[in-house]
């Protein structure tokens, strides 16, 4: 009824499990699940799904997340089982085993179905996007940016993205894999960190004392050893709080756009963590649904190949909201979606009382004053061209 059409000459595959929305890491942990199944039902109501293929994503088996995690560590997450009375506090519990068990990363019931989804619909999509079938293939239920080979890490405990940017190693010689979220990817960056097969941007807010995970820093380029394949080829963009949608576009656009001409990428992974938006229970920034799809609008037209990735979010409403402009651009279909959320949809009906007219773009929360000076923004595109000066592909 939206008349939202197959883009012509692209193809994009949308992978999501159902079963996978329905884990809780308990009452009032910050990471929600259901906000994929708020986002599909948007999704849904805009009609996008008749745009594109869409897939249940299966889980992924032990042997493939064996490619990245160890087998002990993949042992015991199979094996653990939650609390019979959940703790909140870590003093309670001093020995957490590859750091499971803690507030952060709490056992909670079909845990390891939960992340064998996740990881199964971005091995989907790299699988999609190797054997071309998919221009773009969107696994919003993956992003799981900071879990280490033998280790869990804030919210994530399985990392899909290294998964599935090893898939596509097997296809294409050089992998951009891009970090939107609000927190550093510190996973896949040192996953990658010794070959320069891969180069690892990240965008984030820093403040090593006071905000996870604290690593992230301009000057961090990659192994100091000139003899090291990966030295330069990690890029970080540490921010501070409140940024906006014109200094982070004119950011991400020279950032990117260097690279691109230097590494000259085969293939990107696009992580498009929502809790970059203003009013994010999390998050510190001040974009907009506008400037965070501005980045997948950027990527799009590069015209490589590419994966897109969720990840953090936790004002569910909003990663909606992103989530769903990022799928609509991905299809094209920008202009011919209406901005006033769909009337018929379980997701009006949730937020009735809250907003009368919900728009698309109009995002829920307070702006947070800008900490961002123009200046630093400079010196930062300045140490990125630097730095580039010794990536030459
Ligand atoms: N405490 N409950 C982003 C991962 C961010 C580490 C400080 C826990 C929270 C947070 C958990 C219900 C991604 C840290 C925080 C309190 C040690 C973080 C459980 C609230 C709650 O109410 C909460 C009892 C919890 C956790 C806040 N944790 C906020 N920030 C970070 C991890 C993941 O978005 O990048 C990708 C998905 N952890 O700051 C502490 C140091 C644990
Ligand atoms: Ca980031
Ligand atoms: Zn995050």
């Amino acid at each position: 009824e939206y008349g939202i059409v197959r883009p012509k000459g692209y193809n994009v595959t949308f992978h999501t499990n159902p079963e996978m929305e329905k884990h809780h890491f308990g009452q009032t942990h910050p990471m929600k699940p259901w906000r994929l199944t708020l986002s599909k039902s948007l999704i849904m109501s805009y009609g996008m799904p008749f745009a594109m293929d869409n897939y249940i994503a299966r889980a992924a088996n032990f042997e493939e997340l064996n490619n990245y995690h160890t087998q002990d560590y993949l042992d015991y997450l199979g094996t653990v089982l939650p609390e019979p009375v959940p703790r909140d506090v870590e003093s309670a519990n001093p020995d957490l085993k590859f750091n499971l068990g803690g507030s952060d990363c709490p056992l909670f019931e079909g845990l390891y179905d939960y992340c064998s989804m996740s990881a199964g619909g971005s091995l989907d999509a790299a699988r999609k996007v190797c054997n071309r079938e998919a221009d773009i293939a969107i696994s919003w239920g993956g992003g799981l940016h900071h879990a280490k080979k033998a280790e869990a890490s804030g919210f994530c405990y399985i990392n899909d993205i290294v998964l599935a940017i090893l898939q596509l190693l097997r296809c294409y010689p050089r992998v951009l894999y891009i970090d939107i979220d609000v927190h550093h990817g510190d996973g896949v960056e040192e996953a990658f960190f010794s070959t320069d097969r891969v180069m690892t941007c990240s965008f984030h807010k820093y403040d090593p004392c006071n905000f996870f995970p604290g690593t992230g820093a301009l000057e961090d380029n990659g192994p100091k050893n000139e003899m090291n394949a990966g030295a330069h080829h990690a890029v970080n963009v540490p921010l501070n709080d409140g940024i906006t949608d014109d200094q982070y576009a004119w950011l991400f656009d020279s950032v990117i756009g260097k690279i691109v001409e230097t590494f000259r990428p085969s293939a990107i992974a696009l992580q498009c963590g929502a809790d970059s938006l203003a009013g994010d229970r999390l998050g510190r920034f001040n974009l907009q649904v506008q400037g965070h799809g501005q980045c997948v609008a950027y990527c799009k037209k590069l015209g490589l190949p590419m994966i897109l990735f969720g990840g953090g979010g936790y004002t569910p409403r909003n990663v909606a909201r992103a989530w769903s402009w990022e799928t609509a651009i991905s299809l094209q279909c920008e202009d011919k979606i209406d901005k006033t959320i769909p009337e018929h949809t379980p997701w009006r009906e949730h937020f009735r009382q809250e907003e009368l007219l919900p728009s698309l773009e109009q995002i829920l929360g307070e702006a947070r004053p800008n900490k961002n000076p123009q200046k630093r923004i400079q010196e930062i595109v300045q140490h990125v061209h630097e730095q580039l000066r010794f990536v030459q592909h």
